[in-house]
């Protein structure tokens, strides 16, 4: 057990080599726009079934945020999706605890899984609305607080903006 080497990339994490890529999903689990609509396009209709199924076994009434919980990746080049529900921005209400057990609960989750390479995407930074640059920071920090048989987090981002918040971070 030691600390995650962290590292970023650019690009679409559908395309990412890694053991776990994480999804930025719903309390729903039943997929979405963003990140989340991305992974279920491109690894097909294997990891909705298999989110269907934890459903019905589970999460009937939904999985709570900060929860992560793993499925198949259906043609993805990763062998499981770890999908965990980021908290929406609040301008008035501190959520960063819930965005740092994201984090905490998918490098969980990854571990009990046996991934050593985990890619994670810039949680809450979409369509929930997180500012990048906070966003960065707390993921940066929850996954440099972790012990863990994680080998590699490798952070993923969409864009110039997200790479640069994640860059500053991790130089802090
Ligand atoms: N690869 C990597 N990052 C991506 C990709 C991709 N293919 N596509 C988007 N991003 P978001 P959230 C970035 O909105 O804010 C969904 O409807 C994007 O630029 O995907 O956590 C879910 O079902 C941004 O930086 O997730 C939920 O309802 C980051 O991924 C809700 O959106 C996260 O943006 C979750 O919102």
């Amino acid at each position: 057990m030691s600390v995650p080497h962290l590292t970023l990339a650019r690009g679409d994490i559908t395309k990412q080599s890694a053991d776990a890529i994480v999804n930025a999903a719903n309390s729903s689990l039943l997929g979405g726009g963003g990140v989340d609509g991305a992974i279920h396009r491109a690894g097909g209709p294997e990891i909705l079934e298999a989110c269907r199924a934890l459903r019905a076994s589970h999460y009937g009434r939904g999985l709570a945020t900060g929860q992560a919980v793993a499925t198949t990746a259906g043609r993805l080049p990763a062998r499981w999706v770890i999908h965990t529900i980021g908290p929406v921005y609040s301008s008035t209400e501190d959520r960063s605890e819930l965005l740092t057990a994201c984090h905490t609960n998918s490098l969980a989750i990854a571990d009990s899984l046996g991934a050593k390479t985990v890619a994670f995407p810039a949680i809450s930074t979409g369509i929930f609305g997180w500012p990048l640059d906070n966003a960065a920071r707390i993921a940066v920090a929850a996954l440099r607080a972790a012990t863990t048989d994680v080998e590699e987090v490798r952070f993923v981002l969409f864009n110039e903006a997200a790479y640069q918040a994640f860059e500053d971070a991790a130089q802090q």
